[in-house]
């Protein structure tokens, strides 16, 4: 830790607030942890050995009271976002919110106008793959238009399986709750409509859930997406992309690292889950977000993302249950944010 440090206050001491914590531990410059945020006594103590001078807090204002906090990165399950970004935007603190931003529009929009009350943007929300090195390339090729123009993608979404407490709902609202945010992000224009289509249910799913589903998205621009999204494929976790443009194809997310040739078979390694797959995506986005906030700054997807993103999720939610498409409707985006949006 240097004086310069931001100190960060991190709440949730769960599998990702973990991980972050570790992250800003021992991988960014330029932060520490100063608290912890975690109820859970358990989970506090683990996590606070990563943490060396951080002080264990249960509540957030707690921390905030003691004066040691300079930004405030939120890593509990997404009910928990609104009661946590709202002391922290009334103290006008910096905020790396991971997704989604909240439930549902209506809270996402009272943060919205929390948020302009603290009078200029202070949340960027942790949508890592705009972040990821690969997802980046394939932006700039899209905009630069050297294969012509996009005209569709195929994504796929998978996870090698998914907790107990993972609900049919949050097939959309955990997990394609990332392309809601990526996919106008890469190819540009807004989702217009979302619709769910189900194949044949794969028997090694849990019982309360119905999938893999294939999820639909047009965008306003014409360009048609398609997201196979699986929760209990077995053998590893992929996250793949294909682009289809008038002159060519390009694809991101393929398996990378050794390649085994051996006993007449070929071999490369998948990743397990998330941490490692966006492992670099995760450390350019606190890196990223640290750096801003020391200058009063935001350096990706804003509370207004998060905001579109939450509506297109309320549509896809609706889409699990109906046949067809569901309109994403949005009212206009607020001058507040007119010049940061993406
Ligand atoms: C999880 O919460 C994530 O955010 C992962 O990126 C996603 O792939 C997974 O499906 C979600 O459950």
């Amino acid at each position: 830790m240097t004086t310069s440090d931001l100190r960060i206050a991190v709440v949730g001491a769960g599998a990702m607030g973990a991980d972050h914590i570790k992250r800003i531990t021992h991988t960014i410059t330029g932060a520490s942890v100063g608290a912890v945020v975690e109820p859970d006594a358990g989970r506090r103590d683990a996590a606070l050995v990563n943490a060396p001078g951080a002080v264990g807090y249960e509540r957030l204002e707690d921390a905030l009271d003691a004066g040691t906090v300079d930004a405030v990165l939120i890593a509990t399950p997404g009910r928990f976002h609104q009661p946590v970004l709202l002391p922290a935007l009334a103290a006008g603190l910096p905020i790396l919110c991971e997704k989604p931003l909240t439930q549902d529009p209506e809270t996402s929009w009272e943060v919205l106008e929390a948020e302009q009350r603290a009078g200029r943007p202070l949340i960027q929300v942790g949508f890592m793959r705009r972040f990821d090195p690969e997802y980046a390339q394939l932006r700039a090729l899209i905009a630069g238009g050297s294969a012509g123009d996009l005209l569709l993608i195929h994504a796929a979404h998978r996870n090698a399986a998914v907790p107990d407490s993972y609900a049919q709902s949050m097939l959309i609202t955990d997990s394609v709750v990332h392309e809601f945010d990526v996919v106008p992000w890469l190819a540009g224009g807004s989702i217009r409509s979302v619709e769910v289509k189900y194949p044949k249910r794969n028997s090694l799913t849990s019982e309360r859930l119905r999938e893999p589903i294939l999820v639909v998205m047009e965008l306003d621009n014409g360009v048609l997406v398609d997201v196979e999204m699986n929760v209990s494929i077995q053998f590893g976790y992929q996250v793949t992309t294909e682009a289809v443009f008038e002159q060519g194809v390009a694809r991101i997310g393929q398996p990378s690292g050794l390649q085994l040739w051996q006993d007449g078979t070929f071999r490369i390694g998948e990743h397990a889950d998330f941490t490692t797959r966006f492992a670099v995506a995760y450390d350019r986005q606190v890196q990223a977000w640290v750096d801003a906030a020391k200058v009063g700054a935001i350096a990706g997807p804003s509370a207004w993302d998060g905001y579109k993103v939450a509506v297109a999720c309320r549509a896809g939610v609706k889409a699990l249950e109906s046949s067809g498409p569901v309109e994403v409707e949005l009212p206009p985006v607020p001058a507040f944010y007119a010049d940061i949006t993406s």
